[in-house]
């Protein structure tokens, strides 16, 4: 399926290095309508939950580690088949493997601190956005 929504977080790396402005610029001028944005802090408990498909994988504890490091930016996002393009639009989980141009290409230092996160899913879309935002912050 492919519906118009997804999830994204601009990771504490690329906040801490000044790329909020740039990143949220590139999402807009990809075409992406911003449904809901705030401004958080990831505690441990939440970042393990967020990761948890990830929990038997020997890089859990630094991804979580690393999660709750500083702020983040979070995001409800839309464009047709909005998963997809989005993912266009980050690049490869690997910034030395992300096409040219792409946010994790521009802007990202290593595997784990790849400045942002995109949903893989329609219904992780869904979960994703639902830890974060009510329906009263949605627009
Ligand atoms: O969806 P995406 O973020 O591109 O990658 P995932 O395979 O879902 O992994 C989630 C997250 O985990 C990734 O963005 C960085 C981190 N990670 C890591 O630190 N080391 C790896 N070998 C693989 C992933
Ligand atoms: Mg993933």
């Amino acid at each position: 399926a492919t519906t118009n929504k997804t999830f994204t977080m601009i990771k504490p790396d690329a906040v801490r290095n000044g790329h909020t402005g740039a990143i949220l610029n590139d999402i807009i001028a990809g075409g992406f309508k911003i449904v809901a944005m705030k401004y958080t802090r990831l505690s441990r408990e939440t970042a393990g939950a967020f990761y948890a498909v990830h929990k038997e994988r020997p890089f859990y504890g630094e991804l979580v580690d690393f999660m709750t490091s500083g702020p983040i930016v979070a995001a409800i996002l839309e464009k047709e088949n909005a998963v997809e393009e989005f993912r266009k639009l980050i690049g490869a989980t690997d910034p030395a493997k992300a096409d040219a141009g792409t946010i994790r290409n521009k802007y990202a230092k290593s595997i784990e601190a790849n400045a942002i996160h995109g949903s893989d899913s329609d219904e992780n879309a869904e979960i994703e956005g639902n830890f974060f935002f009510s329906q009263l912050e949605r627009f």
